[in-house]
């Protein structure tokens, strides 16, 4: 149990060993950003290979970015995103498409 300590005006509240604070891993998006060169064919099978979407859902991903700008292709931990922007950048490299992805922190 967490017991407040006195010794001046201000109660501090201290952990036993056995109290453990449970963290929730931070979450981070990963974004796919829209330009004019790279397929929307090469996009609905990079949300698919690599973010696990199916047809449907992949092809509704890749337009709300053609049309939005920019959209979320996942949320993960922050290993887990790194990897995916990672692989992105390869696949797209390798294809010759500018396709650009980036992350951030989730609220
Ligand atoms: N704007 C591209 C086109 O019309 C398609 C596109 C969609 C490209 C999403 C990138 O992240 C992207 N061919």
């Amino acid at each position: 149990m967490a017991s407040p300590e006195k010794g001046d005006d201000t109660a501090v509240v201290t952990r036993t060993t056995t109290e453990k604070k449970v963290e929730r891993p931070k979450l981070y998006k990963v974004l796919l950003h829209n330009d004019d060169y790279t397929t929307r064919e090469f996009v609905v099978w990079i949300l698919e290979i690599v973010f696990h979407r199916g047809d449907t859902e992949a092809v509704q991903i890749m337009l709300h970015v053609h049309n939005k700008g920019v959209g979320v292709a996942g949320i993960y931990p922050h290993d887990v995103a790194e990897a995916k922007v990672r692989r992105v950048t390869e696949l797209a490299e390798q294809n010759e498409f500018p396709l650009l992805t980036t992350m951030e922190p989730e609220e």
